[in-house]
């Protein structure tokens, strides 16, 4: 394959421990490609960096290697960024008129990335993680931090984008998705309780990671306990419940986020307190009353948030997330607004729970 080759050609420029033997595509990430490389050493991660998505590959990389190197001095577990020769955090070079990045972390070996939950007791270990994580980052400088996505979680903006996606309809999708389409355009209004909070401060400002799915966590493969977060690009001042609500979108499901057959997909209440019990044991002395109470509407509004997003996507031709098939956003759209509406369903049983989880823990 093309690629392949030029990734061996970049490969050649960082200070890598060995000889590289092999290089093959890994893991399961929308945004950036990702190759696994294996020297007769050792074994790295090496990672196109998707400069469509981040605009700014300079400032994303200082971010990260700001973040890694204060948890590195912390002792606990994170990416490791390995350098250029020329001493560089990536390579940026041109091709064909074109900016191309490339950058490579060490191999986190002895752990697994799930794609989908499969025991309550792992989800419940990747709350308390990415709660965990949020304590970290609480005593982070957030104004060493540029915002790698403006408006990343603002919901209303995403809400305008699909908007202009529509009435765009450049590819005459609109026509096959007209459900999806009618779900946001009735649900406009829920999407503003994040944005408003955190404008009016009753909501407080955090750095958050932003992208807490599943497999954005490295479980040791033994034991079940998380060892890494991982995916730091997004990590940008935020809501926690930016973080909490998207892991629930994720993990929450009983079926994959591109199952095509709906009958599978269902929210799962059971795999949401085993996570907020998680999450909460690790935020509990830092939560306020207000996100507390919104936990169960982050579900919520990540989800249709994401929803949003992929169909906005379908609507404009795939040009974001990564895509395996024509109409696979479209399959995305559709788990995403179901659970979306299962969630909605529940929110007085989900706040019961969440208060019940709380109310031991203090
Ligand atoms: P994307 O932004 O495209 O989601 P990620 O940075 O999340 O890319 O990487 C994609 C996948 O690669 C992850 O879900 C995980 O399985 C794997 N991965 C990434 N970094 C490492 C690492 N340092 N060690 C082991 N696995 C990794
Ligand atoms: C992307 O990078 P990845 O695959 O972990 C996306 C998230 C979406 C998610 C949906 C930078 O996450 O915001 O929630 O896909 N990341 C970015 O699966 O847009
Ligand atoms: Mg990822």
């Amino acid at each position: 394959m093309d690629y392949i080759k030029e990734f061996k050609d970049a490969a050649e420029a960082f200070e890598l421990d060995g000889e590289v033997l092999e290089i093959c595509p890994y893991g399961e990430g929308h945004i950036n490609l990702t190759l696994l490389v294996t020297t007769n050493k050792k074994r790295y991660i090496m990672q196109k960096m998707n400069t469509n998505v981040f605009a700014n590959p300079d400032s994303l990389m200082k971010n990260i290697c700001y973040v890694t190197e204060e948890l590195e001095a912390k002792g606990i577990e994170t990416l490791h960024v390995v350098p250029t020769k020329s001493k560089a955090p990536f390579l940026k070079r041109n091709k064909d008129g074109k900016m191309e990045c490339f950058r490579i972390y060490d191999f986190i070996e002895n752990t697994i990335t799930y794609q989908k939950v499969t025991d309550k007791e792992i989800f419940c270990n990747s709350g308390k993680a990415f709660g965990e994580f949020q304590n970290y980052l609480a005593s982070f400088d957030a104004s060493l931090l540029t915002e790698t996505i403006p408006n990343f979680h603002n919901t209303p903006k995403r809400y305008l984008d699909f908007e202009v996606a529509l009435k765009q309809d450049k590819f005459n999708r609109a026509k096959d998705c007209k459900e999806e389409i009618e779900f946001i355009l009735a649900h406009k209004d829920t999407l503003s309780k994040v944005v408003e909070g955190l404008r009016d401060g009753s909501i407080p400002l955090r750095v958050t990671h932003n992208d807490t799915k599943l497999n954005n966590i490295l479980m040791d493969e033994k034991t079940n306990q998380a060892r890494a977060v991982i995916d730091l690009d997004t990590i940008m001042p935020g809501s926690m419940l930016y973080d909490f609500g998207d892991s629930i979108r994720f993990g929450a499901s009983t079926a994959a986020e591109d199952e095509k057959d709906l009958n599978k997909v269902h929210f799962d209440v059971e795999l949401f307190k085993a996570y907020a019990e998680g999450y909460c044991e690790a935020v509990y002395k830092s939560i306020t009353p207000r996100e507390l109470e919104l936990l169960p509407y982050s579900a919520y509004l990540l989800t249709t948030e994401c929803g949003m997003r992929f169909l906005t996507d379908y609507l404009s031709g795939d040009t974001y997330f990564a895509t395996k098939y024509p109409d696979h956003n479209l399959v995305r759209t559709k788990t995403q607004l179901k659970l979306a509406s299962e969630i909605e369903k529940n929110l007085e049983k989900l706040q019961n729970i969440v208060q019940d989880i709380y109310k031991k823990l203090i």
